[in-house]
């Protein structure tokens, strides 16, 4: 297998909104370099990048792929990702795994959710960024307007290095700015003389992008009024690498036209991992840059560890520093973990061919690792630093989960682990107060496909059902409780007395405990099986079955028996006392109250308004960004379950939203009824 070195590679990853192109691209690039020697179609299920059964049938990518080409002697590592929302955790992985983000726009639906998305999380993990708008052969098909609308979103500058000859059924071929000619399938052809004042408009536009990363060019250009092609070509290279500026590309990936362009237009323009030798990374809890050029050990970090039906168990590794070699031993600094090299290959769509070594700046596959999970950072011993850090998204999908058998009980909790290892945006937890197991991630689609999994590769069935809400419970007013517990059975009885004082405290602290007893009356030894008792029964509930937090328990009389006293009687004294004073104490239930921040196309607020002020919800503010409306709100939990469903429905999937928890608020009466009355039942 070759070895390229580190200036001769290209790493990249295709980002951007489901269905604008990003499999159809790369698929492209792979029979113009002669990978493939047919053009594949994700909708035929053939192509290189959409290889998993589910994709296939799903026509759709699911998982993030990876695949690599040469072209002109430069290795291209392509990264392909899904575009649909719910598989934004792969997305992110891939980001953090490349230099280049490469951001693709759909010439007719122009900027999605996920375009800006993508420009977000790129210029968190302070990637390079380009930009394809594909499909311009599409009836309808835009082009100036997406570049307005590109500029509008981002703060660099918008550079079209290759435009469009003609759109939809009059698309012919595209300009390439920089050289100012025209191409068509790699031919060169003729500018068409009305395009004449266009391109020269867009070549001036590329000079001052290119003047931009250095102040000596643009003093030249402001006096000489023009650059040479390769001051253009070198100053365009360093404002991409500085991210000061966006290169845009057109294409038809379907047509097979532009893609020639492109790919010689990576080699050019794309930073290699050479130049892009500065990366972030968190050491001891502080982000900062990391100069690979003084960094000489071993550095890499895993874009996805799956295990696929074409593959196995396999590690998708990206080496920023150092080469990886065979029984090289390694540490996962995230989880203090080691890990010993084995078997290692060059990946490309589900074909694989081993080698002995995965360079620096390179790509490769390692199999068979215990511990190495998507997303960690691989480094030598003691090198406690993580790769470009960045916060996977907080879940706006939540299921309970259960193994529908008893047998496929003990199954389901490993085979969850492996498929939350494989992506960080799926989690699974037990609730220690419902006793569920919670199943939450990015959407529906995504949660769907575990339980399609967890029975396709695990041979577990699993039951999805809304989770429980943990309430809790507490008092509003206060109560005074004397309870004696006295048993005369056969041998010694049972006898314990007390009188406790029962107040409310505030919403969070918890429960207070106050011994206040004088002179004896319960001797100290007894207390704690007091203090025990109350606890117990809090932790139990006492109006429906939810644990009672947020109240003071003063003890401050009782008495005791001789020989018929013991902690036991105490604590059920204790236990009684405390069930009784609650019911008379103004008994609430408490419900979880949610932070959220919803975003969505202006033309939808009004719905959106509507459905969010149906959920309970209560509006804190709202603000305008471009065409959008931001609006933060608090919502119960309770009503979240199902607001993702509901949210992409009155928005055409536009609209988004991200959730945290923020306190506990009382329950209204009539919503606490029916808790109340269904854990009655449930009882019997
Ligand atoms: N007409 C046309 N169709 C395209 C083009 N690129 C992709 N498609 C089609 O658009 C659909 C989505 O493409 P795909 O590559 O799966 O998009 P992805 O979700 O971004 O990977 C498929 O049916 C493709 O055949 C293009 O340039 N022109
Ligand atoms: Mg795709």
């Amino acid at each position: 297998m070759k070895k390229y070195s580190m200036d001769s590679i290209r790493n990249f990853a295709l980002v951007g909104a489901s269905g604008s192109g990003k499999t159809s691209i790369a698929e492209a690039m792979f029979f113009n370099a002669g990978v493939t020697n047919r053009l594949g179609k994700v909708d035929d299920g053939n192509t290189v990048m959409d290889h998993d059964p589910d994709e296939v049938s799903k026509k759709m990518s699911i998982y993030l792929s990876l695949g690599n080409l040469e072209w002109k002697k430069v290795k291209h590592n392509i990264l392909d990702t899904p575009g649909y929302s719910d598989f934004k955790g792969d997305m992110i992985t891939a980001f953090r795994a490349v230099d280049t983000a490469v951001i693709t726009v759909s010439a007719v639906n122009g900027i999605e959710v996920m375009t800006e998305q993508a420009m977000k999380y790129a210029d968190e993990v302070k990637n390079s960024i380009a930009v394809i708008i594909n499909k311009i052969d599409r009836e309808h098909a835009k082009f100036n307007e997406i570049i307005d609308e590109l500029s509008n979103l981002s703060d660099k500058v918008i550079v079209p290095v290759t435009v469009p000859i003609g759109t939809a059924e009059h698309f012919k071929g595209v300009i390439n700015t920089i050289k100012k000619k025209a191409y068509s399938q790699g031919k060169e052809i003729d500018i068409p003389a009305d395009m004449a004042d266009a391109v020269e408009e867009w070549h001036e536009k590329v000079i001052e992008a290119a003047a931009e990363s250095d102040d000596k060019l643009m003093e030249k250009f402001f006096e000489e009024g023009a650059l040479s092609e390769e001051e253009i070509s070198n100053g365009l290279k360093n404002s991409i690498l500085q991210d000061t500026a966006v290169p845009v590309f057109v294409t038809s990936a379907t047509e097979n036209i532009g893609i020639q362009e492109i790919l010689s237009l990576i080699n050019d323009f794309f930073p290699s991992p050479k130049d892009a030798h500065e990366i972030l990374i968190k050491k001891k809890d502080e982000e900062q840059m990391l100069d690979l050029t003084k960094y000489n050990k071993k550095l890499g970090y895993v874009a996805k560890a799956v295990s696929e039906q074409n593959f196995g168990e396999i590690a998708m590794v990206r080496m920023y520093s150092g080469a990886l070699n065979t029984s090289d031993e390694v540490e996962l600094p995230e989880k203090n973990e080691k890990e010993k090299i084995g078997q290692m290959f060059v990946i490309c769509g589900k074909k694989r061919e081993e080698v002995d070594q995965i360079p620096a700046g390179d790509f490769g596959g390692l199999v068979k690792l215990k511990n190495t999970k998507t997303s960690n950072t691989i480094t030598e011993k003691g090198e406690h630093l993580i790769v470009k850090p960045i916060q996977y998204p907080e879940p706006v999908y939540w299921k309970a989960i259960r193994a529908v058998s008893q047998s496929d009980e003990d199954k389901i909790g490993p085979a969850l682990s492996k498929i939350t290892d494989e992506d960080p945006t799926i989690r699974t937890e037990l609730n220690t107060e419902t006793f569920q197991n919670i199943l939450s991630g990015q959407g529906e689609i995504q949660i769907g496909l575990v339980q399609k999994r967890l029975h396709d590769k695990y041979n577990v069935e699993a039951n999805l059902t809304d989770p429980k809400i943990p309430y809790k419970e507490t008092i509003t007013g206060n109560a005074d409780v004397k309870y004696r517990h006295k048993k005369q059975s056969g041998g010694h009885g049972q006898y314990g007395e007390v009188y406790i004082k029962l107040s409310p405290t505030e919403i969070g602290s918890g429960f207070e405990f106050v011994d206040s007893i004088v002179g004896g009356v319960i001797p100290s030894k007894y207390i704690p099986a007091v203090e025990k008792g109350l606890v117990e029964t809090m932790k139990e509930g006492i109006l429906a079955g939810y644990p009672v937090v947020d109240i003071r328990a003063e003890l401050y009389y009782g008495s005791y028996h001789d020989v018929d006293s013991s902690e036991m009687a105490f604590k059920i004294a204790a236990s009684h006392a405390l069930k009784d004073g609650f019911m008379k104490a103004g008994p609430i239930l408490l419900e979880p109250i949610h932070k959220v921040q919803i975003i969505v196309p202006t033309e939808y607020m009004g719905d959106v308004m509507g459905d969010i002020s149906s959920r309970r919800g209560k509006i804190l503010g709202m603000s305008q960004e471009d065409n959008k409306q931001v609006i933060n709100a608090e919502i119960p939990l309770s009503e979240l379950y199902s607001y993702y469903t509901s949210l992409k429905s009155l928005t055409q999937g536009r609209g988004y939203f991200t959730q945290q928890f923020a306190y506990y608020q009382k329950l209204p009466n009539d919503q606490a009824q029916r808790v109340i009355e269904a854990s009655k039942k449930e009882e019997e």
